[in-house]
């Protein structure tokens, strides 16, 4: 954006080591519009990191834990109308409308920059400007990417901090002319002169803005998670989905996970699940009893970049450095390795606070403490919740914390180069319907499959809970370009990749959460989703059995390996069973969906579409 007349009244004082004078001058740019009182340049050494941690405990907006319980470690609480992703306050800003497709919102982007220029205008008077060099996936490598985020908030620098590679190399790296994706962040609260602070600044508006085609982001008014550190979802996701679609790979809603063999033979799963359907948990999974000798290994637990090698397989790198994973429901029993990771170092977000100045959410423990101070800062006792139902901890409360804490993480969770995906799994979150494990019988199916993925809501965006949407690759809120030619680059890259001879990654679709009559998971899930990764893993060698059916393969219950569980045929037959007339339903949903993209959306779909009516009647 322009504004030549308009002054600046911080200095912009760029380092010695900062050697790129176009950044410089954007800088100064967004320093003119915005009007911080300071600009402040990021190096990421832990000596800033503290620094700026402990400026936030004075100034309310963190709370430092008690570090004989959890060392270096602090508690922030949010607005309570700043807690999630914003999704209706979220743009596409294309050229064309046709481009953003209809599951975005879209403001041509000339509206939308005049709009954004009158908020920026001054949004940053009284407070600091931190300028964040990141790199998203390892420094250097020719996978990853480099972003700069100017944000108006110290706790999206230190959130960067864990979350990325951030800090000073980033602009070795850079060099003096290297691209990177301009990231502009604020909290949209401009304090007057004298003005009083408050612990969680924000605006009650709120724009979440993408330009694809300029590679940039926009944005205002609130704090937290997705909405504020702009690496995550706004980059890695919405930013790099479109640079995947012009340059040949994939960014993907994906967790990635290594699995090795008692005899030693290691295997690559990526899997996409909605936001706060346990893809940590996935990724951190601990093989349960009957499965000794069995290892998983976390690469990443929310976003992929995939890239074909030069050998025809598709390679994945986890573009992020840290997590930042729903608290709520976490525990030593359905998390150990998550648990493991926390113990320090962490930044939690909106959980409740112990008198011993520890933290706890609802699922830590079995017995809740008999008091504490809720994510509100209000009293909490079980009391209380039982008489009003008050959550201790927001249900989209979040940790974190450095991957590299992990117990679990693999040792190739940083190699530029990647890991070899042999299977992708598509999952939603369905009581009903969906049975446990399919396998598709070909990339098509398989692409058919996780484009009319749906799943119940759940509380990491904003919104009713609860309900089934539908919920293409788990990249609904995410993709950031026209669903349909998402769908089109999907089935692309398989047939180019097929007609090279490769050897495709199996497609699967699950769900872990079918529910019984009064309402209870059957599916025990966590550690016990090993059982159903090592019939994948069977199937990719070409040894394990199943029956085909109308929409797939599926194992029967000989098929799966029970050693350690009690879990009776009966149970499985209510995790597996397909119902015709529901199912005659869920087509009648996909048929909506269809309609609804119907723009673009590739003959194929609406082909496999048809033959499974055919199967689905016969
Ligand atoms: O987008 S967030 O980073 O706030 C979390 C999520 O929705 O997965
Ligand atoms: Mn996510």
């Amino acid at each position: 954006m322009n504004h030549p007349t308009m002054q600046g009244t911080a200095p912009v004082n760029a380092p010695a080591w900062v050697k790129h004078p176009k950044l410089v001058a954007w800088v100064a740019e967004i320093a003119a519009l915005t009007k911080p009182d300071h600009i402040y340049w990021c190096d990421g050494s832990q000596e800033e990191y503290e620094r700026l941690c402990e400026q936030m405990v004075a100034a309310g907006t963190m709370k430092r834990l008690n570090p004989a319980k959890r060392k270096n470690s602090f508690l922030a609480l949010s607005d309570p109308s700043d807690v999630a992703r914003v999704e209706d306050r979220t743009f596409i800003c294309s050229e064309k409308q046709e481009d953003a497709g209809p599951t975005n919102n879209w403001t041509a982007p000339a509206e939308m920059r005049q709009t954004l220029n009158g908020l920026f205008e001054g949004c940053m008077r009284g407070r600091t400007l931190y300028v964040v060099p990141f790199s998203m996936g390892p420094l250097g490598s020719p996978i990853a990417h480099i972003g700069v985020e100017l944000s108006d908030s110290p706790y999206v620098a230190v959130n960067m901090r864990l979350m990325t590679r951030m800090g000073r190399a980033v602009y070795d790296v850079l060099g003096t002319n290297g691209e990177f994706v301009p990231c502009v962040h604020t909290v949209g609260k401009p304090l007057a002169a004298g003005e009083q602070d408050v612990a969680w600044p924000c605006n009650p508006t709120k724009y979440i803005v993408h330009f694809p085609e300029t590679r940039e982001i926009w944005s205002f008014g609130s704090g937290y998670g997705g909405n504020a550190l702009l690496g995550k979802k706004c980059f890695a996701l919405r930013i790099a989905s479109t640079m995947g679609r012009d340059e040949g790979w994939l960014a993907e809603h994906m967790l990635i996970l290594g699995v090795t063999s008692p005899e030693g033979k290691k295997y690559h799963v990526a899997a996409a699940f909605p936001s706060a359907c346990g893809k940590t948990n996935f990724a951190m999974l601990i093989p349960p009893k009957g499965f000794e000798g069995w290892r998983v290994t976390t690469i990443g637990d929310d976003i992929a970049w995939i890239k074909p090698g030069q050998d025809g397989r598709l390679y994945a790198i986890n573009p992020e450095a840290g997590y930042f994973g729903v608290a709520p429901g976490t525990s030593e029993k359905t998390n150990f390795n998550a648990m493991a990771t926390l113990k320090e170092n962490v930044i939690f977000t909106n959980v409740a606070l112990t008198d011993d100045g520890d933290v706890w959410w609802e699922g830590m423990t079995k017995e809740a403490p008999a008091h504490l101070v809720d994510w509100q800062g209000k009293d909490w006792t079980p009391e209380i919740a039982r008489a009003t139902g008050a959550k201790a901890a927001h249900p989209n409360a979040r940790f974190t914390a450095p991957a590299s804490q992990c117990p679990s993480i693999d040792q190739n969770w940083d190699n530029p180069a990647g890991v070899p995906i042999d299977a992708f799994i598509f999952g939603g979150r369905r009581s009903t319907t969906v049975p446990l494990v399919t396998e598709a019988r070909n990339w098509t199916e398989g692409v058919y499959m996780a484009a009319t993925m749906g799943s119940e809501t759940t509380a990491a965006a904003a919104g009713q809970q609860g309900v089934v949407r539908r919920d293409p690759f788990a990249m609904l809120p995410f993709c950031g370009y026209n669903m349909s030619d998402y769908f089109g680059h999907w089935l692309q890259l398989g047939q180019k990749l097929e007609a090279a001879g490769a050897k495709l990654p199996k497609i699967y679709c699950v769900n872990w959460f079918r529910k019984d009559a009064d309402g209870n998971f059957v599916w025990p899930g966590f550690g016990e989703n090993m059982r159903v990764l090592s019939w994948m893993i069977d199937r990719v060698e070409g040894k394990g059995q199943g029956a085909e059916h109308v929409f797939g393969t599926t194992p029967r219950y000989e098929d799966l390996n029970w050693n350690g569980l009690d879990f009776t045929p009966a149970q499985f037959t209510q995790v597996t069973s397909i119902d015709r007339d529901a199912w005659q339903q869920e087509l009648a949903l996909h048929d909506e969906l269809f309609s609804k993209l119907r723009q673009h959306l590739p003959q194929a779909l609406v082909e496999t579409r048809a033959a499974l009516g055919k199967r689905l009647e016969g």
